[in-house]
Formats: C-alpha cells, sequence, structure tokens
C-alpha cells in the first residue's frame, strides 16, 4: 500500500504526536510504500514566527528519525519543497463545496483559539491536506483521531474528482491505533493535549527527565485515589493509564492490579520513570543530530526529489483530465 502523513511543524512535538500518528509509521514502513511530510504550508495558516520556522522543520525531522523512520525505506521531505502540493490544492479548491469546509471541528476550534488569525489559508487548510494525500495516490493515512474528519473529506473530494473528470485517485482510507488515537491534555483531560497549548499541558518528546517528572506530577487527577480505567469518572487517571499502557505494552488491567492500593502519587512516579526511560533514546537522538545539519538537509534533499518524481506524474494526468494541458 501507499502511504502518507505528515506533522505540522509548530515546534515541540509530544507524546499524543507519538503515539497517536508517529508510532503506527514505525510498524508500517517494514511492508508499504510510506511517504512521511513536515508540512510547513499547513504550519503558516496559524500564528508562527518566521525566524523559528526552519528550526522547527529540522527539529521535526529529528524527531522522526530519533522515533525509528527510516529514510532508506521511506520518503521524508518538507512540503514546500515539492510545488505540486500547491497546485493541486488549488485545483482541488475548485470542487470543493464551501460548505464541507465550513463545518471542519479544526477550523471551528482554531479559529476560536485564534480569532486574529482567521485566514483564508486555515479555511482551506482540509483541501491542501486532501492534495497532499492524494498527490501521491495514497491508499490509507495514519493519523490520530483528531484529523479523521479531513481524511473523511479527502475521500470526498477523490470521489468527486474522479466522477467529474475520470478515475485518477484511490479513494483513501485513515487509520487509525486502537487505544491512543487521542491522548489528553494533562493540565485539562477532557482537551486534547496540542503543541500549541500550555507547555505543562504536554510531555514534549525532547523534554528533560526533570521536565517530565514536574508534569506528570502535577497533571491534574480526579476525586478518589484509586488508580482505575474509567473515562467517564476517572478521566485524568485514565489518559496517565493510557501513556502507561501504551509506553510498557501492558494492559490497563495488569497496571490497575500493580498500584491497587496505592495512590495516585506513587502511579504518577512510577509512570515518570517509564516515561523517562522510553523517551531517553529521543533526547540521546535530537543531541546528535543537532550537530549533524547538513546530514538532516541531505535526507530532506533526497526525500524532495523522490516525492516531486511520483507529485508530478500525478499532475500530468490531472492537469490533462482538467483540460489545463
Ligand atoms: N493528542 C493527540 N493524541 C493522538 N494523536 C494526536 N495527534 C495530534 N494530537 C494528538 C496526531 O498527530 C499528528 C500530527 O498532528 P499535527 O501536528 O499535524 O496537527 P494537530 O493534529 O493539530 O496536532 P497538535 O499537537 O494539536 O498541533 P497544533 O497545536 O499545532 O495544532 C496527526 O496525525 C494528529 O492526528
Amino acid at each position: 500500500m501507499r502511504i502518507f502523513s505528515g506533522i505540522r511543524p509548530t515546534g515541540g512535538l509530544h507524546i499524543g504526536n507519538y503515539l497517536g500518528a508517529i508510532k503506527q509509521w514505525i510498524a508500517m514502513q517494514e511492508s508499504n510504500e510510506c511517504v512521511f511530510c513536515i508540512v510547513d504550508l499547513h504550519a503558516i495558516t496559524t500564528p508562527y514566527d518566521p525566524k523559528e520556522l526552519q528550526k522547527n522543520i529540522l527539529e521535526t525531522t529529528a524527531v522522526y528519525l530519533a522515533a525509528g523512520i527510516n529514510p532508506d525505506k521511506s520518503v521524508i521531505f518538507v512540503q514546500s519543497a515539492v510545488k505540486e502540493h500547491a497546485e493541486l490544492a488549488w485545483l482541488l479548491e475548485t470542487i470543493t463545496p464551501m460548505g464541507e469546509l465550513g463545518r471542519m471541528t479544526q477550523y471551528k476550534e482554531k479559529s476560536k483559539q485564534h480569532k486574529d488569525y482567521i485566514n483564508a489559508g486555515l479555511f482551506a487548510y482540509p483541501v491542501l491536506m486532501a492534495a497532499d494525500i492524494l498527490l501521491y495516490k495514497t491508499q490509507a493515512v495514519p493519523v490520530g483521531k483528531d484529523q479523521e474528519q479531513h481524511v473523511e473529506l479527502a475521500r470526498t473530494i477523490a470521489k468527486k474528482f474522479n466522477q467529474k473528470f475520470g478515475q485518477v485517485f484511490p479513494e483513501p482510507e485513515s487509520i487509525l491505533p486502537k487505544v491512543g488515537a487521542k491522548i489528553m491534555s494533562l493540565t485539562d483531560p477532557k482537551k486534547k493535549m496540542s503543541k500549541s497549548d500550555d507547555p505543562k499541558s504536554c510531555i514534549s518528546l525532547f523534554d528533560s527527565p526533570e521536565d517530565i517528572q514536574k508534569k506528570i506530577m502535577s497533571a491534574e487527577t480526579d476525586s478518589g485515589k484509586e488508580v482505575i480505567y474509567n473515562v467517564t469518572k476517572k478521566p485524568g487517571i485514565s489518559n496517565l493509564l493510557t501513556i502507561y499502557s501504551l509506553l510498557t505494552g501492558r494492559t490497563t488491567q495488569d497496571i490497575e492490579k500493580e498500584f491497587k492500593g496505592k495512590g495516585y502519587g506513587d502511579f504518577k512516579k512510577a509512570l515518570a520513570k517509564v516515561v523517562i526511560d522510553y523517551l531517553e533514546p529521543f533526547r540521546r537522538k535530537q543531541k546528535e543530530l543537532q550537530t549533524r545539519d547538513v546530514y538532516v538537509k541531505d535526507i530532506l534533499d533526497k526525500g524532495a526529489s523522490r516525492a516531486k518524481t511520483i507529485a508530478e506524474t500525478t499532475m500530468q494526468e490531472v492537469r490533462q483530465k482538467m483540460g489545463l494541458a
């Protein structure tokens, strides 16, 4: 299968991005043709600092590599290096109804979050994402829960294009992890963990052991003191149990048994150790890659040239079908 997925280089990738998306990518690259993108054109739809963008792109690439994406197997590249993404997005905009875009949850949430920054790019974001996916004739898109609606729209757009102009695109499906598709904020377990939220609400993949310890120990928990998985009654502890389970491969029932009769404090201390140990190779690899900018840029250049070959072929077909060539 051809797989495509991407992450916005908006700084500080967190454990939600890892458990919801990147962890699935690693498993998939063994037996599929994978294209993993750093979607900088999406990053500029919300407030950002142009001086930080290149640094964030390299940092996101470092996360991909530290997590285990193999550049010899998978294509890793920066979205803006392949101009066909923007071209296809424009063409697809001409067949996307405004109404479909207006009902997208992310658009509504981000518009609320950034009232002074509601731009046309933010509104058209899902069309650019459809272009990212369709450009590579992608069959499956591994994402977290919050992006499922956008992949569904990409399917609708593919169907519409094929009906109107003739068959070009497969209809992509989203692939969500069974557990971990929506890791919640540490400070408000009713909200999803988000990069652009308060740093205390997320565990960044490159956080120091001290910061991880502090954030977990002060994570919002629920009334009572039993360590029990119950999303409705104990959303805070359930979120922490999910993280513990995903990082250790143990079931939540098994973890509950271990902490029976102990309080939240003991559980949080143990979780902090699990997270610190799990992320140790990420911190090490990041340090190593910080001194190897040339190597990282070379991976991105090679990836862009492989991506471009596929993208150009698709665009020739699209231009012909649409009467533009
Ligand atoms: N909390 C989460 N739990 C599970 N998966 C998540 N993802 C994001 N948050 C969680 C998945 O990570 C991938 C990359 O997301 P993105 O950076 O492109 O944009 P996002 O979904 O908007 O992520 P953030 O962290 O909330 O970023 P900002 O604050 O910049 O908007 C996607 O597959 C996403 O589903």
